[in-house]
């Protein structure tokens, strides 16, 4: 599946009721870091502008951050003889399916918001990632599907209902927190054109889709709103 194959929703008006998830737009997925997306700074701008209309709309900005200890077990260096996107599963599929190179350790430059991105909107941040052992590509859950972030609660605490998910990377985070928002009983939106993938394995970005499609969630862009 292609991005063009994609319903993209009309007049979309903002609500009370809406977030805006804005995702891991930090300085290790952006051009120059270490897990860089390709492209991923053309998006900055577009996420401020709707990241203003959603604060003028009294509506709710989030922003999430991935959040490693050095030692993180994602990382090919925390293995012997594996390099960044080999493959590999954890026993609890806990980290997987694939290692990456260090990136977004706690505290460094890498892990750090882009300058460009406009944070002042966020009511909150949902940091993911810090246990060692345990991957969170998911903003709502970790891979080992049994520890939460907090953002469910979060959410139904604040009364929102529908969430609009844009940043980095398209087919990790962003997807597995697209359909865990739906498996948690929102009204999931990923904002199509304010999203980059990754693409490894090869067709990730595809599968990705099409899972998003037969899980639920919907499409928007930019003139959506
Ligand atoms: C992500 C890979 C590893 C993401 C985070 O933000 O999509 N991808 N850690
Ligand atoms: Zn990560």
């Amino acid at each position: 599946m292609e991005i063009s194959d994609l319903t993209i929703q009309k007049d979309i008006k903002i609500k009370k009721k809406d977030a805006l998830i804005i995702v891991d737009m930090q300085y290790d997925f952006l051009p120059g870091g270490a897990l860089a997306v390709e492209n991923g700074d053309s998006i900055i701008a577009g996420i401020n502008i709707i990241a203003s209309k959603f604060h003028e709309s009294l509506a709710t900005v989030i922003l999430t951050q991935d959040w490693h200890p050095k030692d993180h077990l994602s990382f090919a260096s925390s293995h012997r003889n594996k390099e960044p996107g080999d493959l590999f599963t954890s026993e609890d599929e806990a980290i997987g399916p694939v290692l990456w190179p260090d990136h977004c350790v706690q505290g460094s430059k890498g892990a750090e918001f882009h300058e460009n991105l406009q944070v002042d909107f966020a009511r909150a941040i949902i940091r993911k990632g810090f246990n060692p052992k345990v991957d969170s590509y998911s903003a709502f859950l970790e891979n080992d599907k049994k520890h939460e972030t907090g953002l469910r609660g979060y959410l139904n605490t604040i009364n929102v209902e529908r969430l609009f998910l844009c940043g980095l990377a398209l087919d990790y985070c962003v997807y597995y927190s697209a359909i865990d928002g739906v498996k948690f009983g929102f009204e999931s939106n990923v904002l199509i054109d304010l999203t980059k993938g990754i693409d490894d394995p090869e067709d990730n970005i595809s599968k990705a889709l099409e899972d998003m499609v037969n899980k639920g969630v919907k499409f928007a862009n930019q003139e959506s709103f």
